[in-house]
């Protein structure tokens, strides 16, 4: 049942850096993901994480299915509200939006998983998920209706971090947003990766080989890369 966590928990002891490629199912055409998940199959990437701040939760279990038909990665949901859990991927970050105070991302769209979450066998994977500002909004901010949080207070988010890991999160996720003009930076990562013992995934505006290399330096335990893959699917081969 915890086989997927075990497995984070395990590469960050042993300091194997992890690597996930985020899907984004609005963007995404059933008769693409075979060319899609040959090219993945080709990067550095541990896993496939899904989902987006407004996909409707539509044929989502068709577009799983597909994906592991051409992928063996472990597929983690990654929803950007209840809509979209499908027992056809093998996980799910269970989020809460530790960064806002918005009760609906804290625990209203949690309880309205629930009944989806026990027809499931996902792994639930709890998540304490903090918004970091990154230059512009992006549509985490516009969909949660909260702020983030202030990107040179690394106390202060490091404190809201441990908050999170106190609470019983298994990981700690910083979000800078997708096609954030900056990402989280690195000084702040040095500082979370420091005040957690749980995993740490850092996400957002992370476009380059030297920003992943110097991001997994600053002590991300995993890199989620979505824009820079989805605009260039031979990003990696660069
Ligand atoms: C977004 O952290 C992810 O939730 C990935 O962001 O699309 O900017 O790579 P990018």
């Amino acid at each position: 049942m915890t086989q997927i966590y075990q497995e984070i928990v395990d590469a960050k002891k042993q300091n194997n850096k992890l690597l996930a490629i985020l899907l984004d199912p609005e963007k995404l055409k059933i008769a693409d993901i075979q060319a899609l998940c040959l090219k993945i199959n080709r990067t550095k990437a541990t896993h496939i994480l899904v989902g987006g701040s407004t996909f409707n939760g539509n044929y989502l279990d068709e577009l799983l299915i597909e994906i592991k038909k051409h992928s063996k990665l472990p597929i983690l949901l990654f929803p950007g509200d209840y809509k979209q859990i499908s027992d056809e991927a093998d996980g799910i970050l269970l989020l809460s939006l530790l960064s806002g105070r918005n009760p609906d991302y804290l625990i209203e769209h949690q309880i309205n998983a629930v009944p989806l979450l026990r027809k499931t066998k996902l792994e639930i994977i709890p998540t304490a998920y903090l918004l970091i500002e990154s230059g512009s909004q992006t549509a985490v901010e516009r969909v949660s209706l909260t702020k983030p949080m202030d990107r040179s207070d690394n106390e202060y988010v490091a404190q809201t971090a441990k908050a999170g890991e106190f609470m019983g999160n298994k990981l700690v996720y910083l979000e800078a947003g997708s096609g954030a003009k900056i990402a989280v930076s690195l000084e702040m990562i040095k500082v979370v990766s420091t005040a957690v013992q749980v995993p740490l995934i850092v996400g957002g505006g992370i476009r380059t080989k030297e920003a992943i290399e110097k991001t997994f330096q600053a002590g991300a335990d995993m890199i989620v890369i979505g824009t820079a893959f989805e605009t260039n699917n031979s990003f990696f081969d660069l």
